[in-house]
């Protein structure tokens, strides 16, 4: 008997959605969430560096504040590690059938998240604006591990969806990327030099607040520089294929571990064994319309039997 899963569209991404990320290595679905859940997660993340900030140690070690804690604790940059129990609406973020159907479509498998974690940052007061921003450019796999192709379209094992909690405009520190670099297997130094070179390799996000974008590990990329007055905040969710094990100190509380059904199971847990759930389209596949909001995480429907 198959294990127990829960309804999702696929393909999640339109055939022009699906070439722009074989060709580029990522893609920016817009306004994958309404104004009023990007606000609802929006103030759950202020919540929680407010929650934080009232702890004595807020780091790893500390007592964390429902599993979370800060990675980086500056005045212009809270980064929170492991948010997935901090809040409702968090979870459900992490848990949407959309996201986790695209970024399964990208892995050409079942998902399971492997990492949670979001950003709240302002310009850096230290940075030099009179010559163009250098990055913290980096990739989270390499191209001959976390890669392969099936019907000529391109996979990764390891992926993130990342949304936008405020507008993003030319000057508000987008997450950047080398377009294309998921596949040229030459050595990330050589790669970001050339991007140097010619800026136009270096894709910024410009979206609006509710946006997403989904890309490969494979993929070199950085934060953005704000050069603005406005604070960015962006929430991330990193996928990996079932057989993978949690990224970092993603160490899930007893109270919430029973509060996960059974159709969520292999979502927060991977599985333990190599049955990887392939899911596989053609270019040409249309998209799967059905509309999947948001929603309760913890009441996620089974599949609809196609019997
Ligand atoms: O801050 C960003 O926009 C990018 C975050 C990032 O580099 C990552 O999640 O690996």
């Amino acid at each position: 008997m198959p294990d127990l899963t829960f309804d999702r569209p696929f393909p999640a991404l339109t055939s022009a959605q699906r070439y722009h990320l074989d060709v580029f290595g990522y893609v920016v679905i817009e306004n994958t969430l309404t104004s009023d859940e990007t606000e609802t997660i929006r103030d759950a993340l202020y919540q929680l560096r407010e929650d934080l900030n009232q702890l004595e140690d807020p780091t790893e070690a500390g007592p964390r504040v429902r599993g979370s804690y800060f990675l980086t604790n500056k005045p212009q940059h809270h980064f929170m590690g492991h948010i997935v129990e901090v809040d409702p609406a968090i979870t459900a973020y992490a848990t949407y059938p959309l996201l986790v159907a695209m970024s399964e479509e990208l892995i050409g498998g079942e998902a399971r998240i492997v990492e949670m974690n979001a950003h709240i940052n302002r310009r850096d007061p230290g940075a030099d604006f009179s010559k163009p921003p250098k990055f913290g450019f980096h990739a989270g796999t390499d191209i001959p591990f976390g890669s392969h192709l099936k019907n000529g379209l391109y996979h990764c094992n390891f992926v993130k969806t990342i949304t936008n909690l405020t507008d993003l405009g030319p000057e508000d520190g987008g997450t950047v990327v080398v377009a294309g670099s998921h596949k040229i297997e030459a050595p990330t130094e050589d790669i970001v030099a050339a991007a140097y070179e010619d800026r136009s390799l270096i894709h910024q996000v410009i979206a609006p607040a509710g946006s997403t974008l989904l890309f490969s590990e494979t993929l070199i990329h950085a934060t953005g520089q704000i050069r603005s007055d406005k604070e960015r905040v962006i929430i991330i969710t990193g996928y990996g294929s079932t057989l993978f094990p949690y990224w970092d100190q993603g160490i899930l509380s007893k109270e919430f571990k029973k509060e996960i059904p059974d159709q969520l199971q292999a979502l927060f847990h991977g599985k333990k064994h190599w049955t990887r759930g392939p899911r596989y389209r053609e270019l040409k596949d249309p998209v799967d319309e059905r509309q999947f909001g948001l929603g309760n995480w913890a009441e996620r429907p089974l599949p609809v039997s196609k019997s």
